[in-house]
């Protein structure tokens, strides 16, 4: 499936056309001259941001102003899906979004997003740094993407209105909430309840209206978007650990001499660190001031009923030798950093 593919494209045209008669309207006339417009489906404060914001320091600095990004958070552009449809088309030069709504157009992006397959933030984080990480961020080109950078997004739980989870007998008939990937709804299908595949936006009035029961995300997520004021239970699941992604258009790229490359892939690469440490604090602020506000946190203590359930899910997604060899290399480095903790 191409990006073009999507199946709401007619009203990604209509909000691709909104949003590009706004971005127009603040441009400097030629796209060689004019900031790199990058969009973000969270607020102005959330840790992607600032890095995306950090980067464009970077770029002004290095370039004496030549080369800048203006960025749209806040979902203002649409959502994910949407937002990823222009860019693949060239109507935004930057992305910022979670590696879930590319599972669609492209499979090895469903590599990091397989339901427990990180063991810890240092076993993702050094996967994506290295080779298996390069593979997936190359495999974006064919669709009109160049993958910068990953960025952290740590562990995602499950929470809801009702009570806390502890086995996934728990979960039965639930409505959870998804991002759009066939891999999350067959996840949460798969542990027993109900999956309702929607963007980020729509989570809050839904779960205050009883349209879902639940969802599932990072601390930082769970907080921004208020989930927590209608679903107080948080059981701590880390069922997957999907990083987000920095993609440029290729058009745009395109547009830019082989050196303005180098700068902005090295600007990008620097500022995976800056995201890392404002993301390592940004967990931690989120994780005591929703337990001070009263939510109900719970770990889980048997996770294995969670993954075996997930075998099936693994087979239904990994089912090319490509994708098969960087599970491997994946699970290879877990098993490395055990031997050596
Ligand atoms: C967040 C992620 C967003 C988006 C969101 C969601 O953790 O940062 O990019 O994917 O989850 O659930 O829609």
């Amino acid at each position: 499936m191409t990006v073009s593919s999507y199946p709401s494209r007619r009203r990604v045209l209509q909000t691709g056309a909104m949003g590009l008669a706004g971005l127009s309207l603040g441009a400097c006339g030629n796209a060689g001259s004019r900031p790199l417009l990058s969009s973000d489906t969270h607020p102005s404060d959330y840790p992607t941001v600032q890095a995306v914001r950090y980067m464009g320091d970077l770029l002004r600095e290095e370039t004496g102003g030549r080369l800048d990004i203006r960025i749209y958070a806040g979902g203002q552009l649409g959502s994910e899906r949407d937002t990823l449809e222009i860019t693949s088309f060239g109507g935004l030069d930057l992305n910022r979004v979670n590696l879930a709504p590319m599972n669609a157009i492209e499979p090895m992006t469903l590599i990091p997003s397989l339901p427990f397959l990180f063991s810890s933030t240092e076993h993702m984080r050094q996967s994506l740094d290295g080779p298996v990480g390069d593979a997936i961020l190359q495999s974006l080109v064919p669709h009109n993407l160049v993958g910068l950078c990953f960025y952290d997004s740590g562990e995602r739980s499950f929470y809801n209105t009702r009570q806390p989870i502890r086995t996934p007998e728990d979960m039965e008939g639930m409505k959870i909430r998804v991002q759009n990937s066939d891999l999350y709804v067959s996840m949460i299908r798969a542990l027993g309840a109900d999956a309702t595949p929607m963007s980020l936006g729509e989570v809050y009035q839904s779960l205050v209206q009883g349209v879902i029961d639940g969802a599932e995300n990072n601390w930082p997520s769970y907080e921004t978007g208020r989930h927590f004021e209608a679903a107080p239970y948080y059981s701590l699941t880390r069922h997957v650990m999907a990083p987000e992604v920095l993609v440029m258009s290729l058009s745009r790229w395109n547009k830019l001499s082989e050196a303005d490359q180098e700068l902005v892939v090295n600007a990008a690469k620097e500022s995976v660190p800056f995201m890392r440490s404002l993301w390592d604090e940004r967990v931690e602020g989120a994780k005591t001031r929703l337990l001070a506000a009263g939510i109900e946190a719970n770990e889980v203590d048997d996770l294995s009923a969670f993954q075996q359930r997930m075998e099936p899910v693994w087979d239904q997604f990994i089912t090319s030798s490509q994708q098969q060899a960087l599970v491997e290399q994946v699970q290879q480095i877990g098993r490395d950093l055990e031997t050596r903790s």
